[in-house]
C-alpha cells in the first residue's frame, strides 16, 4: 500500500505544473498522528474544507489521522521525501536531528498560551529556515496544552519515581524522565495505551488532551499538573510540490492555514480545562505538583535548557534572546 502510494505521489508532485495548465485538482493525502477526534486532527479536516474553498478546488486533501497511512515517526519523512506532498508531525520529536526544532520544548520558559505565541513568534523565521534546509515549508503551527506528568502512583518528589518505566516522545523527555531516575522508552501517542497496558511503560509527559484521548485512567491514577511546556504540532508541506503551485493557489492554501492556526490555537485553550475535569470524572487524581517535586522539575529544566543551548547555538540563544526581549 505504501509502495503504490509512494509512486502515486512522486508523480502528483512531479506533474504539479501541467496540472494546473489543465485545470485538474491535486488530490493530497495528509497523514497526521493523533486520533481523529483529537483537536489537533479535527483541525485538520477544517483546513482541509478551507483549502478547499480558497483554491476554488483545486487542492483536494484527505486527512489521515492517527498514525493510520504514516505513524507519527515516519510523518517527516515520507514528506520530505515527497511519499506525500503534506502532512503533520509533533516536531520536537525530531530535536535529535536538528537540535533547533526543540525550541517549544524548553521547560518552564514560555507556560502559558500568550508566552508560547511569542516564543513562536521570536522563533519562528529561525525553524522555516531550518525546516527548508529539511526540503519542508510549514503551513501553520498548533500547541498542545502544558505538559504534566501521569503516574500509577503517588509523586511527592524523583524518590517516588526511581526505575519507573516513562514514554518520552522526544530525546528531551528522555532526558527528564533520566534525570528522575526513570527509564526512557519513546513511544507514538497513538500506541500510549498498548504500552501502558502491557507495562512497556507506566508513566509519561503529556497534556491532559493525551491522556483523555488515550483514556489513560483504565491504567494509571495520578496526573501532575506542571506546565512545563507547550509543545507544537506542525502541519508542513513538500518544498518542491510547495514551489510547483501557482502562487494563487499557494494564496489560498496560506489564508486557510492562517486561519486554522488562531482556530486551533484557541481551540486548545478552551479545552486545557475540560481535559483535566474528565481525567478527574474518570477516576484520577488530578493536582498540581507538589513543591519538592517541581523544584527538582525546575532545576531540572534549567540544565536541559542550557544543553539545549549547546546544541542549538547561536540561533537557539537568538530565539531566547528576541523572545526575553518582547
Ligand atoms: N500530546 C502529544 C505531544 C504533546 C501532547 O500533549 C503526545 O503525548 O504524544
Amino acid at each position: 500500500m505504501k509502495t503504490i502510494f509512494k509512486t502515486a505521489c512522486v508523480a502528483a508532485i512531479g506533474m504539479t505544473g501541467a496540472a494546473w495548465a489543465d485545470g485538474h485538482a491535486q488530490s493530497w493525502d495528509m497523514p497526521m498522528a493523533y486520533a481523529a477526534t483529537n483537536f489537533h486532527s479535527e483541525h485538520g479536516v477544517i483546513f482541509a474544507d478551507k483549502v478547499r474553498e480558497y483554491t476554488g478546488g483545486a487542492i483536494d486533501i484527505t486527512v489521515h489521522p492517527g498514525g493510520s497511512l504514516f505513524g507519527g515517526g515516519d510523518i517527516k519523512r515520507a514528506i520530505q521525501t515527497g511519499q506525500v506532498p503534506i502532512g503533520e508531525r509533533f516536531m520536537s520529536a525530531h530535536a535529535n536531528e536538528a537540535p533547533l526544532l526543540g525550541w517549544d520544548n524548553l521547560p518552564f520558559i514560555a507556560t502559558t498560551y500568550e508566552d508560547n505565541a511569542k516564543l513562536w513568534e521570536a522563533a519562528r523565521d529561525t525553524v522555516n529556515a531550518q525546516l527548508a534546509d529539511l526540503n519542508l515549508v510549514a503551513l501553520y503551527t498548533c500547541p498542545w496544552p502544558g505538559q504534566g506528568f501521569y503516574f500509577n502512583n503517588e509523586v511527592g518528589s524523583s524518590s517516588d519515581t526511581q526505575g519507573i518505566k516513562f514514554r518520552s516522545y522526544n530525546s528531551a523527555t528522555a532526558t527528564f524522565a533520566e534525570e528522575l531516575g526513570m527509564i526512557p522508552v519513546q513511544i507514538e501517542a497513538a500506541e500510549l495505551s498498548q504500552a501502558l497496558a502491557t507495562g512497556v511503560a507506566s508513566a509519561f509527559i503529556s497534556s491532559g488532551s493525551t491522556g483523555y484521548d488515550r483514556k489513560v485512567w483504565e491504567h494509571l491514577s495520578h496526573y501532575y499538573k506542571v506546565n512545563a511546556w507547550l509543545p507544537r504540532n506542525y502541519v508542513m508541506v513538500n518544498t518542491q510540490a510547495w514551489e510547483g503551485l501557482d502562487a494563487e493557489v499557494q494564496a489560498g492554501i496560506q489564508k486557510a492555514a492562517d486561519e486554522t492556526a488562531a482556530s486551533c490555537a484557541a481551540k486548545s485553550a478552551e479545552l486545557a480545562n475540560f481535559y483535566f475535569d474528565e481525567l478527574a470524572k474518570n477516576g484520577m487524581s488530578v493536582e498540581d505538583a507538589g513543591p519538592d517535586f517541581l523544584a527538582e522539575l525546575e532545576a531540572i529544566g534549567a540544565k536541559m535548557t542550557a544543553e539545549w543551548l549547546e546544541t542549538a547555538g547561536a540561533d537557539g540563544q537568538a530565539i531566547l534572546d528576541a523572545y526575553k526581549a518582547n
